[in-house]
């Protein structure tokens, strides 16, 4: 073959600097492409994505097809008269599409919520030593939750019941939520009432999870429901199950058995790897795995075997939601976001990378296999067909164990390293581990607890808005670049944000996790508010299930009272700048639901049907109060957010509060200074 030629075949790599904001990730981009490693950011490059899958409009739902309809260039004139063979429209194709993402989601986080219900229920009846109650005032709050008896008649006098007693009978309730014959899931009452009145009139109120689920899949069968809004009805309730069902009995059973979060100090980025410390990463979602290897690392015997082996000790790191999950609850630091999964490896001091489930990548394996890591496997659903990967099935019989053997298992690869060490020096302070309880204790005090004093504040203008910014990286947009312009623009504007996901990693890494980074970027109002109260302007509320966490803070706000009766009545809106999974689907539709306005970056995946599109992005606020939209640009994205808690704050009549604190003298200083 010709030179020529033969460079023509060579594929591209990814410019390091355009592909992402960060520094260590632009070095270790950089450092992957001169020891020849592959990784998705340029594979990004030679392969890009299917213009009609983008859209929405490729059918594969039965083997007449693929089916595919593209939108016209000049856009639909006249009549759209695209159909498939069987004559689906595109906007059935697009809402079939869309709500099988939704299942996809809500499938992902409720079965990690199962697990977690079924690793409670074998605490509960003392089947494993290796797990324990932690926290008795939240088993004891969420079985109320769940009408069970905490107190019992003794004598004619209430006294407490046994908590044994109860964490069984809430162990059998909770698992009861995935497939009870009749009724509706449990969840859905700790929303507001008038919510609650909205999903009744609508038909969109959960009946059981796996339902939810399975009722998609039948559904969006060929031949089934042909009636966009009425595949969204199912699309919605199947949400719901998500947010108010799966996620929130994963959050809630996680707090209870590995305590619930607050406050807590760590650091974020690559750079908290250490090239003279074994290094673990735990990649991937449920928290049942990554208790077990903080607490075998901490160990007295591993951290003995680790300085046997020449080590100083033994450093953790997590990526994706794992990463928060650790964060949270023990100061474990962060290691890096879903794009930087390889390149931690490509550091050449990762000794082990232990994944569980969801977000990990397959080439995971190949990068690996170019270096001395080990790369575990441990949840009896995510395998891999590379020979490099080893599999331990985690069990939470004899978790300890499990835990040690990695444990152990990374501590001996230490010396095995063969590759130059190259650890970017990058990483940041950070502040994770904020739950709804800490944010009552730390906004209304040890004494008031409540959401008044984050209400005054919204009413009184200083703090403008609250906006729920998370999710993804996507590599088809630069890195972490969007999650901060948009951020930062909210704080900019007074907005608190609360995060969760690989926005907040993207957040921590960048310092505005920090509680100083209040006076470097936030206004006037919101940076008075986070000096006062010594709280960072953007707040870590844990992983992609605990979004639930969102939805019940935004709860706690209506119930507080002074900002109307639901959750669409108050300034707040939500945002997943680089979106990717089908995860972000259910959650910004359970979202968009529960009343609150949500924009999308990087696209949109139902474009290509514009009737549905509109269906979703205008009609929809006539009936949830909630809409969702799309918008790439991150500051057009964060003003219409910001328009949106405009609109809320005129609604109320408290827009005029806000212009009076705009003027005061705290404000001009500040805008001078
Ligand atoms: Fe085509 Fe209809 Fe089959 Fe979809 S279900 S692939 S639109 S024929
Ligand atoms: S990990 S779902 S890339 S946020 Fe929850 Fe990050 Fe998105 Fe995975």
């Amino acid at each position: 073959m010709a030179e020529k030629e033969k460079a023509a075949k060579k594929p591209k790599l990814a410019d390091p600097i355009a592909a992402s904001v960060d520094r260590s990730t632009q070095v270790m981009i950089a450092r992957a492409q001169e020891l020849g490693v592959e990784t998705i950011f340029d594979r990004a490059e030679n392969m890009k994505a299917c213009n009609i899958g983008t859209q929405g409009t490729c059918c594969k739902n039965c083997s007449m097809g693929p089916c595919r309809l593209p939108l016209p260039k000049a856009g639909i004139v006249g009549e759209d008269t695209r159909k498939g063979l069987c004559g689906a429209t595109a906007n059935t194709i697009a809402a079939r599409n869309f709500i099988r993402m939704i299942a996809g989601g809500a499938a992902a986080h409720s079965d990690h919520g199962r697990t977690v219900a079924e690793v409670f229920r074998a605490v509960a009846n003392k089947e494993t030593k290796d797990y324990k109650i932690k926290d008795f005032e939240k088993l004891v709050a969420v079985a109320k939750n769940f009408d069970i008896a905490t107190e019992i008649e003794v004598d004619g006098k209430m006294v407490d019941r046994d908590l044994d007693e109860v964490a069984v009978e809430l162990s059998e309730k909770a698992l009861a939520e995935w497939g009870k014959p009749s009724g509706t899931i449990s969840g859905i009452k700790r929303a507001p009432k008038a919510r609650q009145e909205i999903w009744k009139k609508m038909g969109v109120e959960p009946r059981n999870i796996d339902r939810e689920i399975v009722d998609i899949m039948h559904r969006t069968h060929m031949g089934v429901d042909q009636d966009y809004k009425n595949l969204m009805k199912q699309g919605t309730r199947c949400a719901l199950a998500d947010g108010w069902g799966g996620s929130m009995i994963a959050t809630d059973l996680q707090d209870i058995m590995f305590g619930t979060p607050s406050p807590i100090l760590s650091e974020a980025n690559l750079g908290i790897m250490k090239e003279d410390h074994v290094n673990i990463i735990v990649h991937g979602h449920e928290p049942v795995l990554s208790e077990m290897i903080v607490a075998a690392s901490q160990s007295v015997e591993m951290v003995d075997l680790a300085k046997k082996v020449g080590a100083k000790g033994i450093q953790l790191g997590g990526i994706c939601c794992t990463a928060n999950e650790m964060l949270q609850r023990h100061g474990v630091p962060i290691a890096g976001t879903f794009l930087q999964q390889e390149l931690a490896i490509v550091t050449g001091a990762c000794d082990a990378m232990v994944v569980d489930v969801q977000c990990i990548m397959q080439n995971l394996a190949n990068v690996a296999a170019c270096f001395h890591t080990k790369l575990i496997t441990t949840h009896p659903m995510g395998k891999m067909e590379q020979d490099n990967v080893i599999h331990i099935e985690f069990d939470e019989h004899h978790a300890m164990e499990d835990a040690i053997r990695i444990v152990t298992m990374a501590v001996e690869n230490y010396g095995k390293r063969d590759k130059e060490v190259m650890i970017p020096s990058f990483k940041a302070s950070q502040v994770g581990g904020f739950s709804v309880e800490s944010i009552k204790y730390h906004l209304g005090g040890t004494f008031r607890g409540t959401y008044y004093t984050l209400n005054d504040n919204i009413i009184n203008g200083r703090i403008r808005g609250v906006a729920g910014v998370v999710g993804c990286n996507n590599v088809r947009v630069k890195h972490n670049d969007g999650h901060l312009a948009v951020v930062k623009e909210l704080i900019k504007n007074d907005v608190l944000v609360l995060t969760t996901g690989c926005n907040a990693i993207a957040c921590a890494m960048e310092g505005l996790l920090a509680p100083e980074s209040a006076a470097a970027f936030c206004g006037p109002g919101l940076a008075e508010i986070c000096e006062t109260v010594g709280i960072p302007p953007v707040l870590h509320m844990g992983s992609c299930v605990d979004n639930s966490r969102i939805l019940l803070a935004a709860t706690e706000v209506v119930k507080a009272g002074g900002m109307g009766n639901d959750i669409s009545d108050w300034p707040v809106a939500g945002s997943a700048p680089e979106w990717m999974s089908e995860k972000a689907i259910s959650i910004g539709e359970y979202v968009v639901a529960s009343g609150i306005y949500t924009v999308f970056g990087v696209t949109f995946p139902t474009s290509g049907a514009p009737v549905f599109n509109d269906y979703l992005m205008k009609e929809y606020e006539n009936i949830y109060g909630g809409m969702w939209d799309f918008e790439a640009d991150p500051i057009k994205h964060a003003h219409k957010m910001i328009a949106h808690i405009d609109k809320k704050r005129k609604e109320l009549g408290i827009d005029k509060a806000r212009e009076r604190v705009m003027m005061d003298m705290a404000s001009r200083q500040a805008l001078e200074g």
